[in-house]
Parts: C-alpha cells; structure tokens; sequence
C-alpha cells in the first residue's frame, strides 16, 4: 500500500515535470479535476509518451464537464501552469511577491487565440485573442461570447483555447464543453483561428512573445481586453 502510494506520488510529479500550459477555467476535456485528468492536458499537439498522444482536435480527449454559457457573456478565461498546487489555484489569479512564483512553462508567451467550434472541432469560429503575452497563469484573461451568435445545446459545442508558442515551437488546443444559450437568427464569426500544421511536423512555426520563460508576465494590456470585449480582436502580431 505505501509503495503504491509512493509509486503514484512519482507518477504524478512525473506527469507535472513534463506539463507546460492548460486552460483552467472553463475547465476543459481533460482539464485539472476531471475524470480523464492525466497531466497531459498541458502538453502541444503531437506529444506522445507511454500514457497518452495528444491529437488533434482537443488532445483527443473526450468531452468532459458542460459549462453554461450565454450570448454577449464574458469569459474571464483562466490558465493552469505546471508548478501551481492547490493553494496556488485557490488564489488565482492574483500576483504573490515577485521572488515567490510558482512555476509556469509559459514558452515566452506567443499567440492565444479563443474560438467557438459547434461540431466538435472539424471548425472555428474566432471570439478573441491576445498576443505576446499569453498564456499566463497570473491573470485572468476576458473573452466575450458575442451576442448575436446562435444557441448550441447539442453534445459537439465548443469554447476552444489555442496557442502558437514564442520561442519553442509547439501548438497547443484544449476544449471546454458548452451549452450556449444564443440568439434567434444568430450567426457564428467567420474568422477562423490558426492551426498549425503539426501533421507534416512543419514544427519551426512560433508566435512572437515577451519571452519571459518561468515568472509572471505584465499581462494582458487594457488595450487587448477592451478589443476583445468590444468585438474588436486585436490583429496577430507581424513577424519581423
Ligand atoms: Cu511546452
């Protein structure tokens, strides 16, 4: 019984060592404290150990808690980092002292882009995004349901999180099962959101960032969060 439990607390640090970034809220397929949680919900599409493969769409996990939401909501989307416990989750997302950070395999930030999908992840429909600085375990990050999309209350709606990394390059997807409370003659944003091509491990695609690696980030900038509640998303950044 004790090796057993040491066995697990092994695996387990295991499973966190090789963790990156996950959406926490609203907490998706696979996501911390769902049935499937196996620390991989973290990892970029295409990584693969003996436990799991995360594929495409959503990490190949299946669906997982519903989270209600409405037309003209904001979504005050919310990261997990690899090194956060349970005391750390319970204070998000609030700044500890600066020389007190957990860890958080933040990859110099890079692109976050936040979609809609109701068929299950076959297409996207893009509600907002931010750049250089996100992922970031330390803030929250608002995301409007506009207020003219349709309901979805069928078993395939989506509320998608992906990232293009800034300075590795890894693409990363995790998906929050929703019911979608829309109006009548509703119509979905006919943006999409990026993809990469991980299939043909085209893999030298990164995002520019902030390239700050472990500790807190500056955030979202007030000018990013009011486009992405006003419907105006913020352009992706340009390459040099
Ligand atoms: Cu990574």
């Amino acid at each position: 019984m004790k090796f057993a439990t040491a066995l697990l607390l092994i695996i387990s640090y295991i499973a966190v060592a090789s963790a990156h970034m996950a959406m926490l809220w609203p907490t998706p397929r696979g996501g911390f404290g769902t049935k499937q949680y196996n620390g991989r919900i973290h990892a970029f599409i295409g990584y693969k150990d003996n436990v799991w493969k995360v594929r495409f769409p959503c990490g190949g996990y299946a669906p997982g808690p519903i989270t209600k939401m409405k037309a003209g909501q904001t979504i005050n989307v919310r990261f997990y980092a690899s090194g956060m416990r349970a005391s750390d989750i319970k204070k998000q997302p609030v700044l500890t002292k600066s020389t007190k950070q957990f860890h958080q395999a933040r990859h110099g930030g890079g692109m976050c882009e936040f979609s809609l999908s109701y068929d299950g992840g076959k297409t996207f429909h893009l509600i907002g995004r931010y750049t250089n600085t996100c992922p970031d375990a330390y803030f929250k990050w608002p995301v409007k349901i506009p207020s003219n999309v349709p309901s979805c209350t069928h078993d395939k709606c989506l509320f998608v999180w992906s990232w293009t990394a800034n300075i590795l390059p890894q693409y990363y997807m995790n998906c929050a099962d929703i019911r979608l409370e829309g109006s009548k003659d509703g119509k979905l944003p006919s943006q999409s959101i990026q993809i990469v091509d991980f299939k043909n491990r085209k893999m030298n695609v990164k995002e520019l960032g902030d390239g700050i690696k472990h500790r807190a980030s500056t955030g979202p900038t007030k000018k990013e969060i009011s486009g992405n509640l006003s419907g105006n998303i913020p352009k992706a950044l340009k390459k040099a």
